[in-house]
């Protein structure tokens, strides 16, 4: 299998986790690649231009993140990392959903950052921080019921918390939210985690 990805994608990043935690990982090879530069090609593998895109062995092009991991877990893993039990499966696929919400609001902020300053709407930036810190209060507040659970929901809370810690810096995200901050600060020292950390340098 081939992921198109980027080291520091915080959706390819809850990919490359995935393929850790399924032991996967010497099945796929890792092709980096900018997501906004058309010269590569990347856009007839994906048309939306996005990554993670994930190339399987008979050929076909899976996208977005979600359905990659479900791809994983399900077909090419053991299936751990999603319950097969109706209620526990949809709560997971949930906290799945508001972790990329939340990430998706910081994303577009990122984006907003990167047009010229006198292009920018604050109104807009502000609109996005509220919904990512809306996300991050209800994961601070449940967090105690995901807290022994290593699925494709806390992956992905774990990702999302190191990336806005990354890129929205001048927030402060976990001091305001003690037991998020007591799980992450646990979550983190996994493997998985801790090899596809963020390249804090680019
Ligand atoms: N919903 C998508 C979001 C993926 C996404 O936005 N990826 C970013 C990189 S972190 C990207 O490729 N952006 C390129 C663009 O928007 O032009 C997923 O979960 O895979």
């Amino acid at each position: 299998m081939e992921l198109y990805m980027s080291a520091n994608s915080p959706y390819a990043r809850k990919v490359r986790v995935v393929t850790y935690e399924l032991g996967l990982h010497e099945k796929v090879t890792m092709t980096e690649t900018n997501p906004r530069d058309p010269s590569t090609g990347f856009r007839d593998v994906n048309p939306l231009g996005k990554i993670p895109a994930l190339v399987t062995d008979s050929g076909d092009v899976l996208y977005d993140s979600p359905v990659i991991c479900e791809y994983l877990n399900d077909v090419e893993g053991d299936g751990h990392l999603l319950s097969k039990e109706t209620r526990e499966r949809w709560r997971t696929c949930t906290l799945v959903a508001l972790v990329d919400g939340v990430l998706d609001a910081g994303m577009a902020v990122r984006l907003e950052k990167m047009r010229p300053e006198h292009a920018r709407s604050i109104a807009w930036i502000d609109k996005q921080i509220a919904t990512a810190s809306r996300g991050m209060d209800t994961l601070e507040k449940r967090v105690t019921e995901w807290a022994d659970e290593v699925n494709l929901g806390t992956i992905g809370m774990a990702c999302a918390i190191a990336w806005l810690q990354f890129r929205h810096s001048d927030h402060d995200w976990l001091s305001t939210r003690p037991q998020l901050r007591t799980w992450y600060e646990s979550f983190n020292q996994r493997d998985s985690l801790q090899i596809t950390m963020p390249d804090q340098t680019r």
